[in-house]
Protein backbone atom coordinates (compact mmCIF):
# COMPACT_ATOMS: atom_id res chain seq x y z
CA UNK A 1 0.00 0.00 0.00
CA UNK A 2 1.50 3.38 -1.10
CA UNK A 3 1.18 4.99 2.98
CA UNK A 4 2.66 8.50 0.93
CA UNK A 5 -1.02 9.25 -0.63
CA UNK A 6 -3.37 8.06 2.58
CA UNK A 7 -4.63 11.18 3.76
CA UNK A 8 -7.43 12.03 6.33
CA UNK A 9 -7.71 15.56 8.40
CA UNK A 10 -10.79 15.89 11.10
CA UNK A 11 -12.16 19.33 10.81
CA UNK A 12 -11.90 19.93 7.96
CA UNK A 13 -13.74 19.01 3.91
CA UNK A 14 -12.74 15.74 5.44
CA UNK A 15 -14.52 14.99 8.80
CA UNK A 16 -17.72 18.03 8.96
CA UNK A 17 -20.92 17.33 9.99
CA UNK A 18 -23.72 17.14 7.56
CA UNK A 19 -26.42 18.03 10.02
CA UNK A 20 -26.73 17.14 13.50
CA UNK A 21 -27.15 14.13 13.22
CA UNK A 22 -24.67 12.79 10.75
CA UNK A 23 -20.82 13.55 10.13
CA UNK A 24 -19.37 13.01 6.49
CA UNK A 25 -16.04 11.09 6.75
CA UNK A 26 -13.71 10.79 3.69
CA UNK A 27 -10.38 9.07 3.30
CA UNK A 28 -8.12 9.37 0.21
CA UNK A 29 -5.89 6.53 -0.93
CA UNK A 30 -3.57 6.11 -3.37
CA UNK A 31 -5.29 5.35 -7.06
CA UNK A 32 -6.36 1.59 -7.26
CA UNK A 33 -3.95 0.62 -3.98
CA UNK A 34 -6.60 -0.30 -1.75
CA UNK A 35 -9.13 -3.12 -1.80
CA UNK A 36 -11.70 -2.16 1.12
CA UNK A 37 -11.97 0.59 3.81
CA UNK A 38 -13.76 0.42 7.40
CA UNK A 39 -14.56 2.85 9.18
CA UNK A 40 -14.48 2.28 13.34
CA UNK A 41 -15.97 4.21 15.32
CA UNK A 42 -17.83 5.04 18.47
CA UNK A 43 -17.95 7.28 21.43
CA UNK A 44 -15.16 7.71 23.29
CA UNK A 45 -16.39 7.47 26.50
CA UNK A 46 -17.93 4.35 25.74
CA UNK A 47 -15.47 2.84 23.35
CA UNK A 48 -16.46 -0.85 24.01
CA UNK A 49 -19.60 -0.50 21.58
CA UNK A 50 -17.72 0.85 18.96
CA UNK A 51 -18.82 -0.21 15.43
CA UNK A 52 -17.32 -0.91 12.10
CA UNK A 53 -18.70 0.44 8.88
CA UNK A 54 -17.54 0.02 5.56
CA UNK A 55 -16.90 2.92 3.50
CA UNK A 56 -17.98 3.49 -0.16
CA UNK A 57 -16.00 4.02 -2.57
CA UNK A 58 -16.35 7.39 -3.56
CA UNK A 59 -14.34 9.07 -6.51
CA UNK A 60 -10.82 9.62 -7.89
CA UNK A 61 -9.00 11.79 -9.79
CA UNK A 62 -5.60 11.89 -11.30
CA UNK A 63 -3.07 10.33 -8.20
CA UNK A 64 -5.88 9.66 -5.96
CA UNK A 65 -8.88 7.17 -5.03
CA UNK A 66 -11.53 8.68 -2.11
CA UNK A 67 -13.56 6.94 -0.03
CA UNK A 68 -16.36 8.30 2.12
CA UNK A 69 -19.36 7.45 4.38
CA UNK A 70 -21.98 8.62 6.32
CA UNK A 71 -22.02 8.17 9.73
CA UNK A 72 -24.16 8.59 12.83
CA UNK A 73 -22.32 8.94 15.82
CA UNK A 74 -24.13 7.89 19.13
CA UNK A 75 -24.53 11.11 20.83
CA UNK A 76 -22.72 13.91 18.73
CA UNK A 77 -19.55 12.39 19.40
CA UNK A 78 -16.99 10.72 17.18
CA UNK A 79 -13.81 8.94 17.95
CA UNK A 80 -12.75 6.31 14.75
CA UNK A 81 -9.90 4.80 12.78
CA UNK A 82 -9.29 3.32 9.75
CA UNK A 83 -8.62 -0.44 8.73
CA UNK A 84 -7.43 -0.33 5.11
CA UNK A 85 -6.97 -3.68 2.88
CA UNK A 86 -4.37 -3.79 0.38
CA UNK A 87 -3.79 -7.26 -1.40
CA UNK A 88 -4.53 -8.94 1.69
CA UNK A 89 -2.71 -7.07 4.01
CA UNK A 90 -4.44 -5.05 6.55
CA UNK A 91 -3.47 -1.10 7.80
CA UNK A 92 -4.88 0.91 10.64
CA UNK A 93 -4.75 4.37 10.16
CA UNK A 94 -4.97 6.43 13.31
CA UNK A 95 -4.50 9.92 14.60
CA UNK A 96 -0.17 9.02 14.81
CA UNK A 97 -0.49 7.55 11.20
CA UNK A 98 -0.61 4.48 9.15
CA UNK A 99 0.38 1.19 11.31
CA UNK A 100 1.16 -2.45 10.40
CA UNK A 101 -0.71 -3.77 13.90
CA UNK A 102 -4.03 -3.34 15.10
CA UNK A 103 -3.57 -0.12 17.66
CA UNK A 104 -3.70 -1.58 21.25
CA UNK A 105 -7.32 -0.97 22.30
CA UNK A 106 -6.00 -0.33 26.08
CA UNK A 107 -4.29 2.92 24.24
CA UNK A 108 -6.84 3.71 21.56
CA UNK A 109 -8.01 7.10 22.96
CA UNK A 110 -4.35 8.39 22.06
CA UNK A 111 -4.65 7.09 18.72
CA UNK A 112 -8.32 7.83 17.13
CA UNK A 113 -8.66 10.30 15.37
CA UNK A 114 -12.12 12.82 16.63
CA UNK A 115 -15.13 15.07 16.01
CA UNK A 116 -15.40 15.93 19.22
CA UNK A 117 -19.04 17.17 19.61
CA UNK A 118 -21.43 18.31 16.60
CA UNK A 119 -22.36 21.76 18.32
CA UNK A 120 -25.33 23.02 16.35
CA UNK A 121 -23.48 26.54 15.68
CA UNK A 122 -20.74 24.76 14.01
CA UNK A 123 -22.69 23.09 11.73
CA UNK A 124 -22.81 24.85 7.88
CA UNK A 125 -26.50 25.24 7.54
CA UNK A 126 -26.73 26.37 3.67
CA UNK A 127 -30.28 28.25 2.77
CA UNK A 128 -32.60 25.21 1.19
CA UNK A 129 -34.13 27.66 -1.27
CA UNK A 130 -30.90 27.89 -3.26
CA UNK A 131 -30.81 24.39 -4.11
CA UNK A 132 -34.09 25.23 -6.03
CA UNK A 133 -33.01 27.99 -7.94
CA UNK A 134 -32.07 29.17 -10.98
CA UNK A 135 -30.11 32.08 -11.17
CA UNK A 136 -30.02 34.93 -13.74
CA UNK A 137 -26.77 36.84 -14.06
CA UNK A 138 -27.67 40.96 -14.94
CA UNK A 139 -25.61 43.69 -15.68
CA UNK A 140 -28.07 46.44 -15.19
CA UNK A 141 -26.36 49.00 -17.43
CA UNK A 142 -26.70 46.25 -20.25
CA UNK A 143 -30.14 44.85 -19.80
CA UNK A 144 -32.84 47.12 -21.11
CA UNK A 145 -33.35 50.94 -20.81
CA UNK A 146 -36.60 51.41 -18.76
CA UNK A 147 -36.29 54.85 -18.23
CA UNK A 148 -34.85 57.17 -21.08
CA UNK A 149 -34.97 60.29 -18.20
CA UNK A 150 -32.51 58.85 -15.89
CA UNK A 151 -29.37 58.29 -18.70
CA UNK A 152 -26.34 59.48 -18.21
CA UNK A 153 -25.41 62.45 -20.61
CA UNK A 154 -24.21 60.64 -23.84
CA UNK A 155 -24.77 57.29 -24.75
CA UNK A 156 -24.42 54.67 -27.65
CA UNK A 157 -26.82 53.60 -29.57
CA UNK A 158 -28.29 49.79 -28.27
CA UNK A 159 -26.55 47.21 -29.83
CA UNK A 160 -23.37 48.82 -30.49
CA UNK A 161 -20.14 47.03 -28.97
CA UNK A 162 -19.32 48.50 -26.61
CA UNK A 163 -15.61 49.52 -25.08
CA UNK A 164 -14.70 50.48 -21.64
CA UNK A 165 -16.29 53.14 -20.72
CA UNK A 166 -19.71 53.45 -22.61
CA UNK A 167 -23.01 53.81 -20.91
CA UNK A 168 -26.08 52.37 -23.09
CA UNK A 169 -28.97 54.00 -20.52
CA UNK A 170 -29.60 50.91 -19.03
CA UNK A 171 -31.68 50.59 -15.47
CA UNK A 172 -33.82 49.31 -12.83
CA UNK A 173 -37.02 50.27 -14.62
CA UNK A 174 -35.64 48.28 -17.29
CA UNK A 175 -35.58 45.13 -15.22
CA UNK A 176 -39.03 45.86 -13.97
CA UNK A 177 -39.87 45.89 -17.77
CA UNK A 178 -38.55 42.64 -18.72
CA UNK A 179 -39.50 40.57 -16.07
CA UNK A 180 -42.04 38.64 -17.41
CA UNK A 181 -39.07 37.67 -19.62
CA UNK A 182 -36.88 36.44 -16.64
CA UNK A 183 -40.00 34.91 -15.73
CA UNK A 184 -40.83 32.85 -19.09
CA UNK A 185 -37.64 31.66 -18.87
CA UNK A 186 -38.80 29.90 -15.42
CA UNK A 187 -35.57 31.81 -13.74
CA UNK A 188 -36.42 32.18 -10.36
CA UNK A 189 -32.95 34.28 -8.54
CA UNK A 190 -31.28 36.74 -9.40
CA UNK A 191 -27.67 38.64 -9.23
CA UNK A 192 -27.52 42.05 -9.95
CA UNK A 193 -23.61 42.98 -10.37
CA UNK A 194 -23.40 46.62 -8.17
CA UNK A 195 -26.24 49.25 -8.47
CA UNK A 196 -25.10 51.95 -6.02
CA UNK A 197 -23.77 55.10 -6.82
CA UNK A 198 -20.54 55.24 -8.92
CA UNK A 199 -19.44 56.84 -11.86
CA UNK A 200 -18.30 53.97 -14.09
CA UNK A 201 -20.73 51.54 -16.19
CA UNK A 202 -20.05 48.40 -13.60
CA UNK A 203 -20.01 50.68 -10.45
CA UNK A 204 -17.50 48.61 -8.69
CA UNK A 205 -15.92 51.69 -7.41
CA UNK A 206 -18.71 52.65 -5.10
CA UNK A 207 -19.23 56.61 -3.89
CA UNK A 208 -22.20 56.20 -1.95
CA UNK A 209 -22.97 52.48 -0.47
CA UNK A 210 -26.51 53.75 0.37
CA UNK A 211 -27.64 55.47 -2.38
CA UNK A 212 -28.65 53.76 -5.79
CA UNK A 213 -27.29 55.00 -8.60
CA UNK A 214 -29.05 57.70 -10.35
CA UNK A 215 -28.82 55.96 -13.84
CA UNK A 216 -30.24 53.39 -12.52
CA UNK A 217 -33.31 54.73 -10.18
CA UNK A 218 -33.57 55.15 -6.81
CA UNK A 219 -34.53 53.68 -3.76
CA UNK A 220 -38.43 53.47 -4.58
CA UNK A 221 -37.57 52.19 -7.75
CA UNK A 222 -35.69 49.27 -6.26
CA UNK A 223 -38.10 48.35 -4.03
CA UNK A 224 -40.50 48.12 -6.25
CA UNK A 225 -38.38 46.08 -8.74
CA UNK A 226 -37.49 43.39 -5.44
CA UNK A 227 -41.45 43.24 -4.49
CA UNK A 228 -42.15 42.25 -7.83
CA UNK A 229 -39.47 39.86 -8.16
CA UNK A 230 -40.91 38.22 -4.80
CA UNK A 231 -43.97 38.03 -6.47
CA UNK A 232 -43.15 36.13 -9.35
CA UNK A 233 -41.44 33.68 -6.21
CA UNK A 234 -37.75 35.71 -8.46
CA UNK A 235 -35.14 35.88 -5.12
CA UNK A 236 -32.82 38.76 -5.55
CA UNK A 237 -29.11 39.28 -4.40
CA UNK A 238 -27.29 42.03 -4.60
CA UNK A 239 -23.02 42.55 -5.09
CA UNK A 240 -21.41 43.77 -2.20
CA UNK A 241 -18.39 45.56 -2.55
CA UNK A 242 -16.12 45.83 0.71
CA UNK A 243 -12.43 45.43 -0.75
CA UNK A 244 -12.49 48.98 -1.79
CA UNK A 245 -14.23 52.00 -2.27
CA UNK A 246 -14.26 54.15 -5.38
CA UNK A 247 -11.95 56.94 -4.84
CA UNK A 248 -14.52 59.81 -4.83
CA UNK A 249 -16.09 57.96 -1.58
CA UNK A 250 -16.42 60.77 1.22
CA UNK A 251 -14.15 59.70 3.79
CA UNK A 252 -11.10 58.81 0.97
CA UNK A 253 -12.08 62.42 0.10
CA UNK A 254 -11.58 63.21 3.70
CA UNK A 255 -8.11 61.71 3.43
CA UNK A 256 -7.05 63.49 0.22
CA UNK A 257 -7.84 66.86 1.79
CA UNK A 258 -6.73 66.15 5.24
CA UNK A 259 -4.37 63.67 5.37
CA UNK A 260 -3.12 61.97 8.75
CA UNK A 261 -5.30 64.52 10.03
CA UNK A 262 -8.36 63.31 8.71
CA UNK A 263 -10.91 60.73 10.92
CA UNK A 264 -10.71 58.32 8.00
CA UNK A 265 -7.13 57.88 7.34
CA UNK A 266 -7.05 54.54 8.87
CA UNK A 267 -9.81 53.70 6.63
CA UNK A 268 -7.44 53.17 4.01
CA UNK A 269 -3.56 51.90 3.84
CA UNK A 270 -1.94 55.20 3.29
CA UNK A 271 1.43 54.58 2.29
CA UNK A 272 2.11 58.35 1.96
CA UNK A 273 0.32 61.39 2.14
CA UNK A 274 -0.30 63.78 0.24
CA UNK A 275 -2.17 60.90 -2.20
CA UNK A 276 -0.46 60.23 -5.55
CA UNK A 277 -2.76 58.22 -8.00
CA UNK A 278 -0.18 57.56 -10.87
CA UNK A 279 1.16 55.17 -9.57
CA UNK A 280 -1.11 55.05 -6.62
CA UNK A 281 0.87 55.49 -3.28
CA UNK A 282 -2.12 53.94 -1.28
CA UNK A 283 -3.67 50.10 -1.40
CA UNK A 284 -5.64 49.38 -4.28
CA UNK A 285 -7.80 46.68 -6.01
CA UNK A 286 -5.55 45.44 -8.75
CA UNK A 287 -3.46 48.50 -9.11
CA UNK A 288 -6.69 50.75 -9.82
CA UNK A 289 -6.32 54.34 -8.41
CA UNK A 290 -10.10 54.84 -8.84
CA UNK A 291 -10.43 51.52 -6.21
CA UNK A 292 -8.62 52.55 -2.87
CA UNK A 293 -8.66 49.03 -0.62
CA UNK A 294 -10.90 49.78 2.68
CA UNK A 295 -9.09 48.69 6.33
CA UNK A 296 -11.95 46.31 7.19
CA UNK A 297 -9.82 45.38 9.95
CA UNK A 298 -10.38 48.51 11.11
CA UNK A 299 -13.58 48.42 13.57
CA UNK A 300 -15.17 51.63 12.34
CA UNK A 301 -14.97 50.57 8.27
CA UNK A 302 -16.23 47.04 9.65
CA UNK A 303 -19.37 48.96 11.68
CA UNK A 304 -19.76 51.25 9.02
CA UNK A 305 -20.19 48.41 6.24
CA UNK A 306 -22.45 46.35 8.45
CA UNK A 307 -24.03 49.39 9.12
CA UNK A 308 -24.75 49.30 4.83
CA UNK A 309 -25.42 45.52 4.61
CA UNK A 310 -28.15 45.93 7.38
CA UNK A 311 -29.69 49.21 5.73
CA UNK A 312 -30.18 47.12 2.34
CA UNK A 313 -31.38 44.12 3.67
CA UNK A 314 -34.15 45.88 6.06
CA UNK A 315 -35.08 48.80 3.94
CA UNK A 316 -35.60 46.32 0.82
CA UNK A 317 -35.47 42.83 1.51
CA UNK A 318 -33.21 41.66 -0.25
CA UNK A 319 -32.31 37.45 -0.12
CA UNK A 320 -28.73 37.56 -0.50
CA UNK A 321 -25.31 38.90 -1.06
CA UNK A 322 -22.04 38.31 -3.93
CA UNK A 323 -19.14 39.20 -2.45
CA UNK A 324 -16.73 41.44 -4.81
CA UNK A 325 -13.13 40.11 -4.22
CA UNK A 326 -13.83 38.21 -0.86
CA UNK A 327 -10.69 36.37 -1.28
CA UNK A 328 -8.82 39.51 -0.11
CA UNK A 329 -10.74 40.84 2.84
CA UNK A 330 -9.86 39.98 6.40
CA UNK A 331 -11.98 36.32 7.46
CA UNK A 332 -12.68 38.06 10.88
CA UNK A 333 -14.83 40.79 8.85
CA UNK A 334 -16.56 37.78 7.33
CA UNK A 335 -17.37 36.16 9.87
CA UNK A 336 -18.67 39.09 11.49
CA UNK A 337 -20.45 39.97 8.26
CA UNK A 338 -22.23 36.30 8.41
CA UNK A 339 -23.56 36.69 12.07
CA UNK A 340 -24.91 40.19 10.67
CA UNK A 341 -26.59 38.86 7.85
CA UNK A 342 -28.25 35.47 8.77
CA UNK A 343 -29.81 37.73 12.23
CA UNK A 344 -31.70 39.37 9.29
CA UNK A 345 -32.28 36.69 7.21
CA UNK A 346 -31.93 33.10 8.66
CA UNK A 347 -31.64 31.67 4.50
CA UNK A 348 -30.26 34.69 2.85
CA UNK A 349 -27.55 33.26 0.68
CA UNK A 350 -23.88 34.04 0.82
CA UNK A 351 -21.66 33.51 -2.30
CA UNK A 352 -18.38 34.78 -2.16
CA UNK A 353 -16.37 35.41 -5.42
CA UNK A 354 -13.38 33.54 -5.17
CA UNK A 355 -11.78 31.62 -8.21
CA UNK A 356 -9.78 29.01 -6.65
CA UNK A 357 -10.14 26.57 -3.90
CA UNK A 358 -12.20 28.39 -1.25
CA UNK A 359 -12.32 25.69 1.34
CA UNK A 360 -11.19 28.25 4.07
CA UNK A 361 -14.12 30.59 3.11
CA UNK A 362 -16.79 27.87 3.11
CA UNK A 363 -16.62 25.42 6.38
CA UNK A 364 -19.48 26.99 7.50
CA UNK A 365 -18.78 30.37 9.79
CA UNK A 366 -18.18 33.19 6.13
CA UNK A 367 -19.80 31.72 2.74
CA UNK A 368 -22.75 29.59 1.56
CA UNK A 369 -20.79 29.17 -1.62
CA UNK A 370 -18.24 30.99 -4.05
CA UNK A 371 -18.93 31.55 -7.72
CA UNK A 372 -17.94 27.99 -9.16
CA UNK A 373 -15.21 29.29 -11.39
CA UNK A 374 -13.37 25.88 -11.70
CA UNK A 375 -16.53 24.27 -13.25
CA UNK A 376 -16.34 26.55 -15.77
CA UNK A 377 -12.64 26.05 -16.17
CA UNK A 378 -13.54 22.10 -16.40
CA UNK A 379 -16.69 23.02 -18.80
CA UNK A 380 -14.41 25.10 -21.47
CA UNK A 381 -12.11 22.30 -21.51
CA UNK A 382 -14.13 19.63 -21.80
CA UNK A 383 -17.17 21.37 -24.13
CA UNK A 384 -15.98 24.46 -25.54
CA UNK A 385 -11.72 23.51 -26.29
CA UNK A 386 -12.78 19.38 -26.45
CA UNK A 387 -9.05 19.26 -25.67
CA UNK A 388 -9.36 17.20 -22.77
CA UNK A 389 -11.36 13.86 -22.29
CA UNK A 390 -14.76 11.82 -20.51
CA UNK A 391 -12.11 11.02 -18.15
CA UNK A 392 -10.11 13.88 -17.56
CA UNK A 393 -13.34 15.71 -17.46
CA UNK A 394 -14.58 13.41 -14.36
CA UNK A 395 -11.17 13.54 -12.55
CA UNK A 396 -11.60 17.26 -12.63
CA UNK A 397 -15.11 17.96 -11.60
CA UNK A 398 -14.56 15.16 -8.70
CA UNK A 399 -11.51 17.39 -7.64
CA UNK A 400 -13.95 19.99 -7.08
CA UNK A 401 -16.32 18.18 -5.42
CA UNK A 402 -13.89 16.79 -3.12
CA UNK A 403 -12.72 20.19 -2.09
CA UNK A 404 -15.60 20.85 -0.50
CA UNK A 405 -18.52 19.71 1.57
CA UNK A 406 -21.52 17.96 0.55
CA UNK A 407 -23.74 20.89 1.69
CA UNK A 408 -21.10 23.51 0.21
CA UNK A 409 -21.95 21.33 -3.23
CA UNK A 410 -25.59 21.87 -2.96
CA UNK A 411 -25.24 25.20 -3.08
CA UNK A 412 -22.19 26.20 -5.03
CA UNK A 413 -22.77 28.84 -7.48
CA UNK A 414 -22.34 27.09 -11.30
CA UNK A 415 -21.42 29.55 -14.13
CA UNK A 416 -20.11 28.93 -17.71
CA UNK A 417 -19.39 32.58 -18.20
CA UNK A 418 -20.06 35.79 -16.30
CA UNK A 419 -19.06 39.91 -16.52
CA UNK A 420 -15.50 39.11 -15.89
CA UNK A 421 -15.24 36.08 -18.55
CA UNK A 422 -15.41 35.72 -22.27
CA UNK A 423 -18.73 34.36 -23.49
CA UNK A 424 -18.98 30.74 -23.18
CA UNK A 425 -19.76 30.66 -27.09
CA UNK A 426 -17.17 32.56 -27.82
CA UNK A 427 -14.83 30.17 -26.56
CA UNK A 428 -16.72 27.25 -28.32
CA UNK A 429 -16.10 28.34 -31.62
CA UNK A 430 -19.47 29.89 -31.95
CA UNK A 431 -20.70 26.53 -32.15
CA UNK A 432 -24.48 26.44 -30.65
CA UNK A 433 -24.07 22.50 -29.84
CA UNK A 434 -21.27 22.92 -27.56
CA UNK A 435 -22.87 25.67 -25.41
CA UNK A 436 -25.94 23.00 -25.10
CA UNK A 437 -24.15 19.94 -24.04
CA UNK A 438 -22.41 22.58 -21.50
CA UNK A 439 -25.66 23.84 -20.54
CA UNK A 440 -27.33 19.96 -19.76
CA UNK A 441 -24.14 19.36 -17.62
CA UNK A 442 -25.24 22.52 -15.76
CA UNK A 443 -28.60 22.49 -15.16
CA UNK A 444 -28.37 18.83 -14.28
CA UNK A 445 -25.22 18.62 -11.95
CA UNK A 446 -25.54 19.01 -8.48
CA UNK A 447 -25.34 23.11 -7.28
CA UNK A 448 -27.04 25.70 -8.57
CA UNK A 449 -26.41 27.31 -11.65
CA UNK A 450 -26.70 30.99 -13.22
CA UNK A 451 -27.33 32.05 -16.75
CA UNK A 452 -25.70 35.18 -17.46
CA UNK A 453 -28.04 36.91 -18.82
CA UNK A 454 -28.05 36.48 -22.85
CA UNK A 455 -25.75 33.16 -22.71
CA UNK A 456 -29.72 31.44 -23.49
CA UNK A 457 -30.01 33.39 -26.75
CA UNK A 458 -26.65 33.02 -27.83
CA UNK A 459 -25.33 36.44 -27.36
CA UNK A 460 -21.48 36.78 -28.07
CA UNK A 461 -18.78 38.36 -26.32
CA UNK A 462 -15.18 38.37 -25.83
CA UNK A 463 -13.22 39.64 -22.58
CA UNK A 464 -14.52 42.46 -20.35
CA UNK A 465 -15.87 44.85 -21.73
CA UNK A 466 -17.14 43.02 -24.88
CA UNK A 467 -18.89 40.41 -23.11
CA UNK A 468 -21.27 43.38 -21.40
CA UNK A 469 -23.16 43.69 -24.51
CA UNK A 470 -26.56 45.04 -24.69
CA UNK A 471 -29.10 42.51 -24.32
CA UNK A 472 -30.84 41.34 -27.98
CA UNK A 473 -34.29 42.20 -27.20
CA UNK A 474 -35.10 41.75 -30.79
CA UNK A 475 -36.82 38.19 -31.17
CA UNK A 476 -35.66 37.80 -34.69
CA UNK A 477 -31.85 37.63 -33.50
CA UNK A 478 -32.23 35.01 -30.72
CA UNK A 479 -31.17 31.62 -31.18
CA UNK A 480 -34.45 30.29 -30.95
CA UNK A 481 -33.51 26.63 -30.52
CA UNK A 482 -31.01 27.82 -27.31
CA UNK A 483 -33.52 29.80 -25.94
CA UNK A 484 -36.07 26.56 -26.23
CA UNK A 485 -33.01 24.64 -24.85
CA UNK A 486 -32.70 26.70 -22.09
CA UNK A 487 -36.67 26.64 -20.80
CA UNK A 488 -37.14 23.41 -21.51
CA UNK A 489 -34.20 22.21 -19.20
CA UNK A 490 -35.10 24.91 -16.36
CA UNK A 491 -38.48 23.29 -16.77
CA UNK A 492 -37.17 19.97 -16.10
CA UNK A 493 -35.12 21.21 -13.49
CA UNK A 494 -38.51 22.24 -11.56
CA UNK A 495 -40.29 19.32 -12.09
CA UNK A 496 -37.76 17.02 -11.22
CA UNK A 497 -36.36 16.96 -7.59
CA UNK A 498 -33.45 14.61 -8.00
CA UNK A 499 -32.28 17.13 -10.47
CA UNK A 500 -32.48 19.47 -7.29
CA UNK A 501 -31.78 17.27 -4.28
CA UNK A 502 -30.34 13.94 -5.50
CA UNK A 503 -27.04 12.39 -4.96
CA UNK A 504 -24.79 12.77 -7.91
CA UNK A 505 -23.23 9.72 -9.28
CA UNK A 506 -21.11 8.62 -12.36
CA UNK A 507 -21.69 5.64 -14.53
CA UNK A 508 -18.24 5.02 -14.51
CA UNK A 509 -17.77 2.02 -17.50
CA UNK A 510 -18.64 4.26 -19.99
CA UNK A 511 -16.65 5.02 -22.90
CA UNK A 512 -16.53 8.35 -24.57
CA UNK A 513 -19.89 9.25 -22.90
CA UNK A 514 -20.34 11.24 -20.21
CA UNK A 515 -23.10 9.24 -17.72
CA UNK A 516 -24.64 9.98 -14.54
CA UNK A 517 -27.48 9.17 -11.93
CA UNK A 518 -28.99 12.14 -9.72
CA UNK A 519 -31.30 9.96 -7.36
CA UNK A 520 -33.69 10.45 -4.57
CA UNK A 521 -35.37 8.55 -2.74
CA UNK A 522 -38.10 8.54 -5.22
CA UNK A 523 -36.62 9.57 -8.02
CA UNK A 524 -33.90 8.39 -10.40
CA UNK A 525 -32.61 10.38 -13.45
CA UNK A 526 -30.01 9.36 -15.94
CA UNK A 527 -27.70 11.73 -18.04
CA UNK A 528 -25.96 10.74 -20.81
CA UNK A 529 -23.66 13.51 -22.97
CA UNK A 530 -21.83 12.80 -26.39
CA UNK A 531 -19.23 15.33 -26.72
CA UNK A 532 -18.23 13.61 -30.09
CA UNK A 533 -19.30 14.47 -33.55
CA UNK A 534 -20.32 10.89 -34.46
CA UNK A 535 -23.06 8.75 -33.28
CA UNK A 536 -22.41 6.69 -29.75
CA UNK A 537 -24.31 3.84 -28.76
CA UNK A 538 -24.67 2.82 -25.08
CA UNK A 539 -25.65 -0.22 -23.37
CA UNK A 540 -26.51 0.23 -19.32
CA UNK A 541 -27.59 -2.31 -16.62
CA UNK A 542 -30.94 -1.29 -14.88
CA UNK A 543 -33.37 -3.10 -12.39
CA UNK A 544 -36.25 -0.77 -13.60
CA UNK A 545 -38.57 -1.74 -16.38
CA UNK A 546 -39.88 1.78 -17.11
CA UNK A 547 -37.39 4.71 -18.79
CA UNK A 548 -38.79 8.09 -20.32
CA UNK A 549 -37.18 10.33 -22.50
CA UNK A 550 -37.50 13.83 -20.53
CA UNK A 551 -37.00 15.69 -23.92
CA UNK A 552 -39.44 14.01 -25.91
CA UNK A 553 -41.73 12.19 -23.03
CA UNK A 554 -41.23 9.17 -25.13
CA UNK A 555 -41.17 5.91 -23.39
CA UNK A 556 -37.99 3.99 -23.56
CA UNK A 557 -37.87 -0.03 -23.67
CA UNK A 558 -36.01 -1.99 -21.28
CA UNK A 559 -35.31 -5.41 -22.41
CA UNK A 560 -33.22 -8.28 -20.40
CA UNK A 561 -32.44 -5.52 -17.74
CA UNK A 562 -30.40 -3.46 -20.59
CA UNK A 563 -31.27 -0.23 -21.60
CA UNK A 564 -29.83 0.62 -24.78
CA UNK A 565 -29.54 3.76 -26.22
CA UNK A 566 -28.64 5.18 -29.48
CA UNK A 567 -27.02 9.11 -28.63
CA UNK A 568 -26.53 11.16 -32.08
CA UNK A 569 -23.75 13.37 -32.65
CA UNK A 570 -23.53 15.72 -29.87
CA UNK A 571 -26.18 14.77 -28.60
CA UNK A 572 -28.15 14.67 -24.81
CA UNK A 573 -30.74 12.60 -23.39
CA UNK A 574 -32.09 12.50 -19.97
CA UNK A 575 -34.14 10.03 -18.94
CA UNK A 576 -36.50 9.33 -15.79
CA UNK A 577 -36.14 5.88 -14.63
CA UNK A 578 -39.59 4.81 -12.78
CA UNK A 579 -38.83 2.96 -9.44
C1 LIG B 1 -11.11 46.63 -16.20
C2 LIG B 1 -10.09 45.75 -16.94
C3 LIG B 1 -8.71 45.91 -16.41
C4 LIG B 1 -8.32 47.37 -16.45
C5 LIG B 1 -9.34 48.19 -15.68
C6 LIG B 1 -9.03 49.67 -15.84
O1 LIG B 1 -10.50 44.38 -16.84
O2 LIG B 1 -7.81 45.13 -17.18
O3 LIG B 1 -7.07 47.53 -15.87
O4 LIG B 1 -10.66 47.97 -16.16
O5 LIG B 1 -10.01 50.46 -15.23
C7 LIG B 1 -14.30 46.02 -12.08
C8 LIG B 1 -14.79 46.11 -13.52
C9 LIG B 1 -13.69 45.75 -14.48
C10 LIG B 1 -12.44 46.61 -14.21
C11 LIG B 1 -12.05 46.52 -12.74
C12 LIG B 1 -10.94 47.48 -12.39
O6 LIG B 1 -15.89 45.22 -13.67
O7 LIG B 1 -14.13 45.99 -15.80
O8 LIG B 1 -11.36 46.07 -14.95
O9 LIG B 1 -13.18 46.84 -11.91
O10 LIG B 1 -11.33 48.76 -12.64
C13 LIG B 1 -9.46 38.87 -10.15
C14 LIG B 1 -10.08 39.14 -8.79
C15 LIG B 1 -11.59 39.23 -8.89
C16 LIG B 1 -12.01 40.27 -9.93
C17 LIG B 1 -11.35 39.89 -11.25
C18 LIG B 1 -11.66 40.91 -12.32
O11 LIG B 1 -9.70 38.11 -7.88
O12 LIG B 1 -12.10 39.61 -7.64
O13 LIG B 1 -9.92 39.81 -11.09
N1 LIG B 1 -13.46 40.38 -10.09
C19 LIG B 1 -14.29 41.37 -9.39
C20 LIG B 1 -15.52 41.76 -10.22
C21 LIG B 1 -15.08 42.64 -11.37
C22 LIG B 1 -14.63 43.97 -10.78
C23 LIG B 1 -13.76 43.80 -9.61
C24 LIG B 1 -13.55 42.59 -9.01
C25 LIG B 1 -13.25 45.01 -8.97
O14 LIG B 1 -16.26 40.66 -10.59
O15 LIG B 1 -16.08 42.86 -12.32
O16 LIG B 1 -13.92 44.68 -11.83
O17 LIG B 1 -14.31 45.49 -8.15
C26 LIG B 1 -7.63 34.38 -12.13
C27 LIG B 1 -7.32 34.90 -10.75
C28 LIG B 1 -8.48 35.66 -10.17
C29 LIG B 1 -8.79 36.79 -11.13
C30 LIG B 1 -9.22 36.16 -12.44
C31 LIG B 1 -9.61 37.19 -13.47
O18 LIG B 1 -8.42 33.24 -12.08
O19 LIG B 1 -7.00 33.86 -9.90
O20 LIG B 1 -8.15 36.17 -8.89
O21 LIG B 1 -9.85 37.58 -10.59
O22 LIG B 1 -8.16 35.38 -12.96
O23 LIG B 1 -8.55 38.02 -13.76
CA1 LIG C 1 -32.08 54.78 -18.52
Amino acid sequence: MNKHAIYHKPKSNFCYPYDKNIIHIRLRTAKEDVEKVILVYGDKYEWNKNKKIEMKYSSYDKLFDYYMISVKPFNRRLAYYFIMESKKKLFYYTEWGILDNHPDQNEIHNHFFEYPYINDSDIHVVPEWVKDAVFYQIFPERFYNGDTSNDPKKINQWGELPKRNDFFGGDLKGIIDRLDYIKDLGINAIYFTPIFESDSNHKYNIKDYKKIDPHFGNLDILKELVEKCHQYGIKVILDAVFNHSGSDFKPFLDVIKNGKNSPYYNWFYIHKWPIKTNPPNYETFSFVAKMPKLNTTNPEVKKYLLDVVKYWMEEVNIDGWRLDVADEIDHNFWREFRKAVKSIKKDAYIVGEIWHNSLPWLMGDQFDAVMNYPFRTACLKFFAYKNIDEETFKKMINQTLFRNTQQVNEVMFNLLDSHDTSRFINRSNKDIKRLILASVFQMTFIGTPCVYYGTEIGLEGEDDPDCRRTMEWNEEKWNKNLHNHYKNLIKLKKEHISLRRGNFKWINDLKNIIGFIRETDNEKILVLINNHENKKNVSISINHHKCIDLINNQKIDVLNKKLKISLPEYGFKIILIRK
